[in-house]
């Protein structure tokens, strides 16, 4: 009988290293190894050798200097590796240097991340935006070797009198760059159009460091379904669903992709349509694993990324998820710490109901109620002020109506810049 071959592909054998300043922090550096490891992971890599070294800076040639790239190539035949990850991006030099010196592939962890990202992508949206992120981040590095993208891409453009190769590599990348960027336009205006029919709600939307729980909060709150693993970037995409607050009111909850540090500015660009029903939110719940020893670092690698997408100044509320698997003591400790927090575990059901009630007190206190003089012969304005608010008070007398109406910090804008002369102060 004949021998079954296994068609499985061995997974890559990696050393992952970080290079950190003398006298610099050693614990964050070896959490910030492990985060690369836990990334390659997830890539389907086994990290056989996690590398720290401390230099005064990194090496313009090699980022890790002369004799410890000697020492990596010698563990790299030993223990048939196959790829080395660098903690921090690497100049376009640096990986010619090392992919030479050790004959196996070398990305940074920008590249990692694009990697998970292009792996995990499912719908066009999301698709889209990481070939987008990719390509940005490909630009400047490209060299010879990327003269196959011109087949990819279906002979868009040909070589131009006197140009050279990477003229033309280059500008098939962007003339792809600004194709994707139409699309993205596109699908952008059409999330536009779906966000406004939800306008009178009140918007909730869950952010936080990847992992830290905030789809298994939305399934538990919202009982809607979504991917929940333990591994780095198991959402690409947004899920909003309706979320009933204790009072029967009604709300909007959404779910998004979570951050991470040094999220490649690229790919924070690109995801901006997802994140937009974050940036449209009007109470944000910022999700964090305090199992984690390094949950304060990620509490503020999360408000920089929401900075850098201009998402500021919204009230936020902290929930400290896997309360389940951290001691009383330091529960306590969170409390004093952080005294508006929320303690809870989306997995084991706990303080959820307590959850609910302050993102109803939270939504109560966003919305301002306004009052509007309405004349008969306006009466075509009714349906946007609904779609825009929940009517409070209406109240019909013989020149026209009164109305109250509530609505939250965003749309409170909105309905003083469409129907200024009908508000009564
Ligand atoms: N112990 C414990 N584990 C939890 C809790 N909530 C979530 N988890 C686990 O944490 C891991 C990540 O959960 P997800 O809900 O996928 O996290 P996420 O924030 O959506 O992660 P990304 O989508 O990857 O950004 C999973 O293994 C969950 O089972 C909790 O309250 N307690
Ligand atoms: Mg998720």
């Amino acid at each position: 009988m004949k021998e079954l071959k296994s068609t499985a592909i061995p997974p890559e054998r990696a050393i992952a290293i970080a290079v950190s300043p003398k006298g610099g922090d050693r614990e964050m550096a070896l959490d910030h190894l492990n985060e690369l490891e836990f990334l390659a992971e997830t890539c389907g890599a086994e990290v056989i050798a996690k590398i720290f070294q401390e230099r005064a800076k990194p090496d313009g040639s090699t980022a890790i200097g002369k004799g410890k790239v000697q020492e990596i190539k010698e563990m790299v035949d030993e223990e048939s590796v196959t790829l080395i990850i660098f903690d921090d991006d690497l100049t376009p030099v640096q990986v010619r240097n090392l992919e030479k010196a050790l004959e196996v592939k070398v990305i940074d962890r920008s590249g990692l991340i694009l990697d998970i990202f292009a792996s995990r992508a499912q719908t066009a949206e999301a698709k889209t935006q990481v070939e987008l992120a990719q390509l940005q981040y490909l630009l400047p590095r490209l060299t010879r070797m990327w003269t196959h993208l011109s087949k990819q891409f279906g002979g868009i453009g040909t070589k131009g009198p006197g140009e050279t190769q990477i003229e033309t590599d280059r500008r098939l990348v962007r003339d792809r760059i600004d194709l994707l960027k139409d699309k993205l336009l596109h699908i952008d205006t059409q999330r536009f159009q779906q966000r406004k029919g939800r306008q009178g709600m009140i918007k909730f939307a869950l952010v936080g460091y990847t992992n830290a729980g905030k789809s298994t909060l939305m399934n538990a709150l919202t009982d809607s379904g979504v991917y929940v693993q333990n591994q780095l970037f198991a959402t690409l995409d947004t899920t909003v669903r309706s979320l009933e607050l204790p009072n029967g009111k009604k709300g909007i909850l959404s779910d998004t992709v979570g951050f991470i540090r040094k999220l490649p500015t690229h790919l924070i660009a690109s995801f901006r349509s997802t994140l937009a029903e974050t940036s449209d939110a009007d109470v944000l719940v910022h999700v964090v694993d305090c199992s984690h020893q390094a949950f304060r670092e990620q509490i503020a690698v999360v408000d920089e990324t929401l900075n850098a997408l201009d998402i500021q100044g919204k009230p936020t509320l902290l929930v400290f998820n896997k309360c389940d698997v951290i001691s009383e003591d330091e529960k306590h400790q969170l409390e004093i710490e952080f005294p508006n927090c929320m303690l809870v575990s989306a997995s084991q059901n706990l303080n959820l109901d307590k959850l609910l009630l302050k993102l109803q007190q939270m939504s109560e206190k966003s919305l301002t109620t306004l009052q509007l003089e309405i004349p008969y012969s306006q009466m075509q304005i009714l349906p946007k002020l609904y779609e825009l608010g929940e009517i409070i008070s209406r109240l019909e007398h013989d020149e026209g109506l009164t109305l109250e109406i509530a609505v939250s910090d965003t749309n409170k804008e909105r309905v003083i810049s469409y129907f200024k002369q009908y508000l009564i102060d």
